[in-house]
């Protein structure tokens, strides 16, 4: 089927590179990118850009309407550590942007919806390693309670209305063409950016805090296989697990490469934050639902990163 796509939240990390690749997939003219604030030159040049805010229903309607949208990637959102310095605004926007792009498509105003859940989901009380697909979530970071009630509205739309929505809990991505911006796994790409321009980190959480952690390209692929396959017998926010790693074993591998690279640990109030988080968890439901599977290892991505950062970006 040809799709005609509708990314909002384009210039975040996740949102540029999945532009890009849906642009390649189903050509410039079938991709319409939007967001609040221009991203990088790259994205801005190679297609449609749009400005719009994802709360306002009726600008999104008309975009919908106006280029006849089949698929829509609902990425914005307040990430963890930003949402826990202004819950109220957090709350808001992740819940008011979802439920917003939901009633559209309730309407029948395109025909599928992606929209991220995280690891950020689950809480101190699950099961830290190898956390189930379904267990006991009890969220308590501002950002968890809303992707795990978002979770719930997708499930509601698509059991009520029959609406084709479809989630994965994406773990902390580590990636160059976009950094990210105010959760609590960035460390995993400040680092590399550091590790090149002055040889030297100072980390917000302390070494021995492991992480469910990704490489973009898996990410990307993880969203775009979902995405394309067939019928899935009902919806649910899949795990998705690619390389778990804590900021000691990220720095022995840059040092292998950089043998005078340096790091300092001073955790801040995200430590709290990584700890009410799962250590890695159990994808074997997706594995077994739409054959995912990971490509990249921590030595793999290392690699990647340090050929590809721009130290002044
Ligand atoms: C964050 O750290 O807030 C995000 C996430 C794990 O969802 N990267």
């Amino acid at each position: 089927m040809e799709q005609r796509v509708l990314i909002i939240g384009a210039c975040g990390q996740i949102g540029t590179e999945l532009t890009l690749k849906l642009r390649d997939k189903y050509g410039t003219s079938n991709v319409v990118a939007s967001d609040l604030k221009e991203g990088t030159p790259q994205l801005m040049t190679s297609g449609l850009f749009i400005k719009i805010d994802a709360t306002d229903k009726e600008q999104i309607r008309n975009i919908l309407v106006e280029f006849n949208i089949t698929q829509v990637y609902m990425m914005a959102a307040m990430l963890s550590a930003t949402a826990e310095k202004m819950p109220l605004r957090a709350w808001d926007l992740n819940m008011t942007a979802l439920l917003t792009i939901l009633e559209l498509g309730k309407e029948g105003l395109y025909k599928q919806l992606f929209w991220p859940s995280s690891i950020g989901a689950f809480g101190p009380n699950s099961p830290h390693t190898n956390t189930p697909q379904d267990t006991i979530m009890a969220p308590t970071t501002v950002y968890g309670i809303s992707k795990y009630s978002g979770e719930m509205w997708c499930q509601y739309y698509a059991t009520q209305y029959g609406l084709d929505v479809r989630t994965v809990r994406y773990p902390g991505i580590v990636s160059y063409k976009t950094k990210p911006g105010g959760g609590t796994t960035d460390y995993a790409v400040e680092i590399y950016f550091e590790a090149l321009k002055s040889r030297n980190y100072t980390c917000f959480l302390s070494e021995e805090t492991t992480l469910p952690m990704m490489y973009m390209d898996d990410a990307i692929e993880a969203t775009l296989s979902l995405m394309a396959h067939p019928k899935l017998q009902a919806y649910k926010a899949y795990n998705i697990s690619g390389i778990n790693f804590n900021p000691k074993e990220i720095a022995d591998a840059i040092k292998k490469q950089i043998p005078e690279f340096k790091i300092e640990y001073q955790p801040d109030f995200r430590q709290a934050i990584a700890d009410s988080w799962p250590q890695s968890i159990d994808d074997s439901q997706a594995k077994a639902d739409w054959d995912w599977q990971p490509q990249f290892d921590l030595e793999k991505m290392t690699s990647v990163m340090l050929a590809n950062c721009k130290p002044d970006m």
